[in-house]
């Protein structure tokens, strides 16, 4: 293959008709908000987002970095989502296909999904919530996991919604930190044909220490499968809505009102809570999956993201919803009964906007690869029009593959960066407008100010690999970490860029010639396995805390074909260095540990134990040169400062 720059022009097809057509017409937006920036995000803020009270102020940047937008506004984001389009007609429209991970179909209407969310959030009027107070859900992939986060917005209840996948511990850790007072949930969940809890894990979490603000658990009943209801405090949502009415005036909130928070993995301490707004947040929501996914009203979207990850949050509750369209929700897991289930449901449903991410793509090569039945070909993904890319850098094989054999070598591939912190997509290709490059996430949304810099905040020329920032606030901006100001300013906003400039923690490089932009990877301490964030502290911290074992450990990243990167740690054990079979089983167990600490995302796939750890004189664990063992590279760093050299052929011996 020669590396010679491939550059896929817009299908003249999607280009004809897309709201941003023409790279003539994205360079005028992108002009537009030079030139007024507030004015460029006042008047989409007005086409897109209904107002109780339109707002007068646009940009509030008094309290800088904690920037406020359209601040004298109010609105409700759940009115945008649902009354709003049944008010345009659009009430007997399917607003969710419903897939169960066995296959059953369910759809609801405009109509249906507005009176099944006003019932739940009378149900949590009943229960006390009231405006402002958190709220944590815990459920999977469902129509009431959408309708539980649309409820809370409703009555401005600010949701934080749990991957099913945490663990107890995690779970409660998030529970502490939100001060919750009620937890939504279900009997259990399903994926890939298995029974697993949810109910169990949140009894679990709540006996721990610190969740002593949790008043009432509601359960949805998914399964039927047994669970144990605690007098007093668990009530099931079905008896919860029994007799409650389908219509609920909307608590309308200030555009600053959080509409949630969303834990997520940072390089130190406890993962941090990104507090969003309501009204910048929804807008660019909204923006982005007109502008992106150029979404429209005879569309069927579907994002395969969990509700439980940002993805889910911006491309499945709150974006294609505000803007009328129909979407899938998906329970399953892209194997299951086979590698095929993807290409079957966008054949089923007829699916024309597919949003996944790199790591998934992956799997399902090599499964294609190996039996035709699976294979795209396989089935008719005529339907498709845009396909889409979200977490981990795209690599241009997996690209190809994807633009090829899913998109028919006719669908742009829209490869979005963006991150839990700033709420909706901040570098991508407009499907009608931008050529697309293999690998790149193209260039900067229109409005969006993304620029690479050194270490003193200058611009470093195209070419050259820098720090990604944003050089001014945007609407749908991280408005606070949950309770810590001071963590919000050193993480984002840190002294080294003198406070002006948004740190997004990823290092990029812009083309030479195009100006276009490529994400080369976190500049710190977390890792992206399959798409999901990990601080490798917290990794770190979960083996430690297996006080019986574990005297010291190191977790680093390394490559891998499928997953992205892959978790590597390094333990030293408080007893002798063990071999064989008696490393197996400790790796094992040490696993399981991890996943019972944080869930089973975060197991490390490699456990190579040693004496110790390459350190420097004064204590420092070198990483860099755990990184190169990782991925089984000859040593070729400075290790002359390194206090005990030797054990670094036995890190690199020990598999
Ligand atoms: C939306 C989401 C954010 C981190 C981000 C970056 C990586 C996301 C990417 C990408 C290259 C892309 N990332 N999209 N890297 N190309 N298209 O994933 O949010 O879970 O917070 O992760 O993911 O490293 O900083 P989040």
């Amino acid at each position: 293959m020669s590396d010679e720059l491939k550059i896929y022009a817009p299908d003249p097809a999607v280009a004809a008709q897309a709201r941003v057509s023409g790279m003539a017409a994205y360079e005028a937006l992108c002009k537009e908000a030079e030139t007024d920036y507030e004015g460029f995000w006042a008047k989409r803020a007005r086409e897109l987002i209904t107002w109780k009270t339109p707002f007068t102020k646009v940009l509030d940047e008094s309290e800088a970095p904690f920037f406020k937008w359209f601040s004298d506004g109010t609105l409700n984001a759940s009115y945008n989502c649902l009354d709003r389009n049944i008010e345009r007609g659009l009430g007997d429209k399917t607003a969710l296909i419903f897939e169960a991970d066995g296959g059953e179909v369910t759809k609801v209407s405009y109509s249906e999904l507005l009176a099944r969310t006003c019932r739940i959030a009378n149900a949590l009027r009943a229960q006390g919530v009231k405006k402002g107070d958190r709220v944590v859900i815990y459920i999977a992939m469902s129509i009431d996991g959408v309708a539980a986060m649309q409820a809370c917005a409703r009555i401005g209840a600010i949701h934080s919604v749990v991957f099913g996948g945490f663990s107890a511990q995690s779970l409660r850790d998030r529970i502490e930190d939100t001060g919750a007072k009620l937890v939504i949930t279900a009997d259990e969940q399903v994926r890939g044909g298995k029974h697993l809890p949810l109910k169990a894990i949140v009894d679990e979490a709540l006996a721990l220490d610190g969740c002593g603000a949790i008043e009432k658990v509601l359960v949805v009943k998914r399964t039927g499968g047994a669970v144990t209801m605690k007098e007093g405090r668990d009530l099931w949502m079905a008896d919860a809505v029994a007799g409650l009415p389908d219509s609920c005036e909307p608590e309308w909130v200030e555009a600053e009102h959080p509409l949630f928070l969303l834990y997520t993995s940072g390089s130190t301490g406890k993962p941090k809570g990104v507090q969003h707004s309501t009204g910048g947040y929804l807008l660019h929501a909204a923006l982005t999956t007109s502008w992106t996914f150029d979404l429209r009203e005879d569309d069927v979207f579907w994002c395969t993201a969990d509700i439980g990850w940002v993805t889910g949050h911006s491309y499945i509750t709150y974006g294609p919803l505000a803007l009328g369209g129909t979407e899938i929700v998906f329970e399953g897991v892209p194997t299951y009964p086979d590698a095929g289930r993807f290409w079957k449901m966008i054949q089923d449903h007829k699916v024309s906007i597919f949003y996944t991410a790199p790591t998934a793509i992956r799997s399902l090569i090599k499964a294609a690869e190996a039996n035709d039945a699976v294979h795209p070909k396989s089935y008719d993904l005529s339907s498709l029009r845009i396909l889409g890319s979200v977490g981990e850098p795209i690599n241009p094989a997996a690209w190809e593959w994807y633009h090829q054999h899913v998109g028919g070598g006719r669908c742009p591939i829209v490869d979005t960066f963006w991150q839990t912190e700033t709420g909706g997509h901040m570098i991508t290709p407009l499907p009608g407008a931008t050529p697309l490059v293999p690998g790149s996430c193209t260039l900067p949304f229109p409005g969006i100010q993304a620029a690479v810099v050194d270490e003193t905040g200058k611009d470093v020329p195209w070419g050259q690999g820098g720090i990604l920032v944003v050089k001014r606030p945007w609407p749908s901006m991280i408005r606070n970490i949950w309770g810590d100001p001071e963590r919000f300013k050193k993480s984002y906003y840190p002294a080294d860029f003198q406070g002006k400039y948004y740190l997004a923690g990823d290092g990029a490089i812009r083309d030479p010639k195009t100006g276009y932009f490529t994400i080369t990877g976190r500049i710190d301490d977390v890792l992206n396995v399959s798409g999901h964030r990990m601080g490798t502290m917290e990794i770190e911290s979960a083996l430690v805390s297996c006080t019986e074992l574990v005297a010291e450990a190191a977790v680093v990243g390394r490559p891998d074909d499928t997953t992205g990167e892959a978790i590597c740690a390094f333990v030293v054990l408080k007893r002798p260095r063990p071999t064989g079979d008696e490393a197996k089983a400790i790796a094992k167990q040490l696993r399981d540990h991890v996943g019972k600490e944080i869930g089973p995302i975060a197991k490390p796939k490699d456990i190579r134990f040693g004496d110790n750890l390459p350190k420097t004189r004064s204590g420092k664990i070198m990483r860099r040169l755990l990184r190169s063992i990782a991925k089984g590279e000859a040593i070729t760093q400075d290790t002359s400062t390194l206090e005990n050299p030797a054990i670094l052929d036995q890190l690199a011996q020990n598999n």
